[in-house]
Formats: C-alpha cells, structure tokens, sequence
C-alpha cells in the first residue's frame, strides 16, 4: 500500500474505535499518524519501514509503526479486519449522513439499539431520537433530512415509493381532458424491486397542454427537459420522471416499447423480423421497402387493428405476456407455446403471516392489528413477535409467549372479529441453527416463522447449513427473509439458495416473501424455477402498524414477478385449508400425540 492507502486506513480506524466509544487519546493517536504520514516522502517511508525505524518519526508510537509496516508491506491489516467485523456495516453507513458524527451514532445505537439508516428514521419518525440527551427536535430533523437526501440522490429508488410518488401523476394524467390514455411504463410498470425512474406515456392529440401540466406538478423540484412530444422532470423526493407524449394510433405500440425491459423488447423485435415485419415504438410495419420505421409508421401505416397489447402480442403469435414477466427469461417462449401461467393476484391473498405486535417490537396492540386485517377483508392473520433472543427487539420469552397465545386463542373465541388469529412466533434461529424454543413451547404454536437476527458475518457454508438445521425442525412452518437483505441499504448474507430451497422442499417447510419494501426477500428472480419444484410460498408483509399490512401488494408484485399462481401460495388458501396444512404439520412433529 501506498502512503495514501495506509493513511485512508488509518483514518477508518480512528472512526472505528470512536464509534466504540475507545479512549480519545487512542483515537487521535489514529488521525494524526494519518496526517503525519501523508507529509511524510514515500521513499522515506519505504525506507524506515525497512529500517525498522518509524517509530523515531515524532507522533508515530510503537504500535502504529508496527500497523503501518504491515499495510506497506502486505497491504492487510488484521486487527483493522477485525474491528470492522466487530461492527454493523449500518453504523458506518450512518456516517454520510450529515450532522451525524461517531458520538451521535454511539449513542442511537446503544440507547436506542439502531444498527442501520432504516432503524434510525423509524427512530426518528418516533421522536425517540429527539428525546436523547444532546439530541433535540432540530438535531433529529437535520438527520431526516440528511436521510431524505441520501435516498433521494442514491441511484435507485424502492418499487413502493416510486409507485406511491407516480399513483397521483398517473391519475392527474387521466383527469386532464387532452388526454385520451395514460400509462405507467418501464420498471415500475414491471413491479421491479427498485426503479431508476418513473416513465409515463401519454396519448393525445394535442401535447401542449399535458406538458405544460406535467412540468406544473407541485413536486417538480427541476425541469431537465422539455419539448413538444415529452419532458423529463426531477421531483422533491430526487426521483426523475419521464412523460412521452404520442397520437393515439401510436399508444400502443410505444407503451410496450417503454414498458421494457430491453432484453425482452430486443427478443420481440427478433421475433417480428422473423415473420417479416419491423417491430419498434412507432408500430409495427413491414421490414422491406425503403425508408425507417417511423416513416413507415406514418406513410404506410402501422396495423390500426392493433389497439390493445393483447392484439399487439396476438399479431406475433403469443398470448399476452403480462409486464410483470417481461424480462427477457423465456416468457416469449412459454407465450407461444400459450402455456403461461395465470399469476397470483391481490384479490386473492386470503390472509397474511409474519406480523407483530407492542409484545415485541410493533406500534400495535393485538386487536389493532387483528381490526385492520378485517379491515382489509382478510380472513386470517399470523401473528408473529419476536422470541427471548432479540433482545432489542423486545422479544418475548416463554411465559409471555404462552400468554400471547393464550389471549389470541380468546380472542377468536369471543368471535369479535371475523377474521381469524393464528398464533405463531418470529423464533431467531441462534448462530448453530438450533431454534430460540423448545420443542415443548413450539408445540402449543399454530406455526412457526424461523428467522436469522444475528451472526450477519457467518460465511455462505456456515449460514447456509444453519439455515438448513432450522428447516429440518420439524416444528418450523415457515422460514423468513431468506438472506436478510435490505434493498439500497444491504446486501443479503450469501446462501447457497438451491440447497436451501431443497431442503425446504424435502420438508415440506414454507418460503416467505417478505412483503416489506426493503427486502421483498426471498428474492422473484428464485421463485419460479423452486415453485415448479413444490415449494410453497407464503406472502408475509412482516408488519410491525396496522398501515403495513398493506405491504402484501408489494409481496403480490413479486410473486407475480417469480412466475406464482394461487396454487403455490399458502396466502391464498382458504381457512380450512390452512388450518389443514398446520395440523398436518404438527402431527408430523408429534406422531405419537
Ligand atoms: P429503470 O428506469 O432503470 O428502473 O429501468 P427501465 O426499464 O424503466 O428503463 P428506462 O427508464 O431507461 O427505459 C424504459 C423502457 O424503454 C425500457 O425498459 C425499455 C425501453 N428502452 C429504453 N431505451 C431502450 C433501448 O436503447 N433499447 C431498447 N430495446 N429499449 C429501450
Ligand atoms: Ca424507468
Ligand atoms: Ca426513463
């Protein structure tokens, strides 16, 4: 390592230990052998690291020397690996946020126990961050802020707030009386998990007006770009939105276009040559004669049957391809074989797993929670808080487990709700793949979710044969968020997914989706090839307030992107049904009861 590198180090290191709250003096000793460093020559470096004799350069001790030695001379540090291990990555993540010092981060995280920018904003929607001592409400709305920003000029942003941002633009579109229709298209009309922008097309004869609108938007922070036919804007939220605008004998054509993805359009337009015509957003025209294919478009016309994607689709050869599929994965294939499959839709989740309650670590009571699953017409709710070993996420141990169940098995019968309680646990599965009960309390469950909650930095063969020990529990029903990811925030733990999958099959265990935006975990890209091969899934918002719950769309948006019908859902069983599956799942764990 060059002196830059070992000083960039150094510094790390200086952070690191202020985060952990080390002695002052250590952590200035850090920082200034950074600076004292980098004035020094690079030569004069190399030769007293050779010499031994960094240690007589005045500011650098014994010990730094040492470190130093090792950064030059192998470009590794050991003890730097270890104290970044001994951290959660979020700490350090918490660092870009403006206003936010190590001191400040020590203190949320041991007074609040927040690891990540995600625990940290909930922290502060709280007020709870407000009320530590040195905080106040100005320094807790600098950090939301400073939070607000970071997500909004990062790269990508989550498929439910893009949607929540583009469902009013979409509507003031339609409302507008130049407007014939109006569409969402690209990711976000492909249920995508990020989306890097918002695409909106227009039909309409006279685009003025609806541009004028567009860029009038009171969320419009930034206009980018304009012209007759479209206009690009950055909004308040750092989300960028496109609106094309096309006559209507054109709609078609250019919303399967901008509704992607790329792979799947160049698949298609293939495919059209094929058969002899030129596929593209002005139309679909012949591929021979002179001239491009807009001015074919506009001179010989461009199939004015075609008005609907099913009839674009259909003059290929295929059934509709739903957006959500459109990924270049072979769904051309399966669609000309008409064999795709009819997906799992909102309407018809029956009811929802993996929830919590002011028990563990969620903002509402049992029988609020049970009232807004009814609410939302559900006829079953999972109730599952966290076990004894999440401690910070006030998790229940047996005694206050046994009386959760208790209450919940009153509560259906006082029949005050239609919908129905199942009572569960979100049980940690501890860093060997033993589970966090007993078998003796596991019993008295309806079913049980099984979770990671610690031991992150364990390697992929380590996690993946944990994952696996707690799936050959005969009492796990479910196994939660797979990897742990958190979208734009994380990265998931590695796992060797097909074994892992396999042994969910082989027991007759359930995969969730983690229905919460930051994770929509187990992942759409694994689904349809383990559906196919007999696991079920179960759609689990992992709601902590009544309003998550609603977080099963965005779990609907995934199954369908995984290829999932109703079938292959747990969440779209009736009652009995599931009922049925529990049972029959405990009577395997207990064969002789
Ligand atoms: P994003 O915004 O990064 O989440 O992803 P998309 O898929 O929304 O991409 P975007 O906004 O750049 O473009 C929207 C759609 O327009 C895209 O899915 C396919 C189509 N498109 C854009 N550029 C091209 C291109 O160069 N070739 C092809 N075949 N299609 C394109
Ligand atoms: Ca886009
Ligand atoms: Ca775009």
């Amino acid at each position: 390592m060059n002196k830059g590198e070992i000083a960039a180090v150094l510094n790390d290191i200086a952070t690191l230990l202020e985060l952990k709250g080390e002695n002052p003096f250590k952590v200035r000793a850090y920082a200034n052998g950074a600076r004292i460093l980098e004035a020094l020559p690079e030569e004069e470096i190399a030769r007293r690291v050779s010499e031994e004799t960094l240690q007589e350069v005045k500011g650098i001790g014994e010990a730094l020397a040492q470190k130093i030695a090792e950064l030059h001379t192998t470009g590794k540090l050991e003890f730097f690996e270890k104290l970044r291990a001994s951290l959660p990555p979020g700490l350090r993540e918490m660092l870009e946020i403006p206003g936010l010092g190590p001191k400040k981060i020590k203190a949320v995280h041991e007074q609040l126990a927040v690891d990540s920018i995600m625990a940290l904003e909930a922290a502060c929607r709280e007020g709870r961050v407000a009320a530590l001592a040195g905080f106040g409400e100005k320094t807790q709305e600098k950090i939301l802020e400073g939070i607000a920003n970071r997500k909004a000029y990062g790269q990508r942003h989550l498929w439910a707030e893009a949607f929540a941002t583009a469902e009013p633009i979409l509507a003031g579109l339609r409302a507008l009386a130049q407007v014939q229709q109006a569409e969402h298209a690209g990711s976000l009309r492909r249920r995508m998990e990020t989306v890097g922008d918002l695409d909106f097309l227009v039909a309409t004869e006279d685009a003025q007006p609806v541009v004028d609108w567009f860029v009038r938007w009171p969320e419009v922070k930034e206009i980018t770009a304009q012209g007759a036919t479209k206009a690009s804007v950055r909004l308040q939220s750092g989300i960028q939105a496109d609106l094309r605008l096309v006559p209507p004998e054109q709609f078609v054509f250019a919303l399967h276009h901008f509704t992607g993805s790329k792979e799947h359009n160049v698949q298609m337009r293939q495919r059209a040559l094929a058969r002899g015509l030129s596929m593209s957003e002005w139309g679909l025209v012949p591929a021979e004669g002179v001239g491009t294919a807009k001015e074919k478009a506009e001179q010989m016309g461009r199939r004015t049957d075609i008005t609907s994607e099913a009839e674009l689709f259909a003059a290929l050869g295929l059934q509709e391809i739903p957006p959500e599929l459109r990924e270049g994965l072979g769904e051309i294939d399966v669609a000309e074989q008409r064999a795709l499959p009819c997906l799992v839709e909102a309407k018809e989740i029956r009811g929802v797993f993996h929830n919590h309650t002011t028990e563990s670590d969620g903002h509402n009571t049992l029988e609020e929670m049970v009232a807004g699953a009814q609410a939302l017409g559900l006829d079953y709710l999972g109730i599952a808080d966290h076990s004894k070993s999440s401690v910070q996420a006030r998790g229940l141990d047996e005694t206050r487990l046994l009386a959760q169940v208790a209450a919940i098995r009153q509560l259906n019968a006082s029949q005050r709700f239609a919908t129905h309680v199942f009572a569960g646990t979100e049980c940690d599965i501890l860093p060997d793949g033993r589970l966090d009960f007993a078998d003796e309390i596991l019993a008295q469950l309806d079913y049980v979710v099984v979770a990671v909650h610690s031991a992150f930095r364990q390697g992929r063969e380590e996690m993946t044969a944990r994952l696996i020990r707690a799936i050959e529990n005969p009492y796990t029903t479910m196994l939660a968020h797979p990897t742990g990811r958190l979208l734009l925030e994380r990265p998931g733990y590695e796992i060797d997914f097909d074994r892992v999958i396999d042994a969910a099959i082989a027991h007759g265990v359930i995969i969730e989706i983690n229905a919460s935006p930051w994770r929509l975990d187990l992942d759409w890209r694994h689904w349809r090839r383990a559906a196919e091969r007999g696991l079920l899934c179960s759609i689990n918002p992992d709601a902590h307030t009544v309003a998550q719950l609603a977080y099963f769309h965005a779990g609907v948006a995934v199954a369908r992107k995984g290829w999932l019908t109703r079938e292959q859902m747990l969440t779209s069983k009736p009652l009995a049904e599931v009922r049925k599956h529990f049972a029959q799942r405990k009577q395997r764990a207990q064969p002789s009861s």
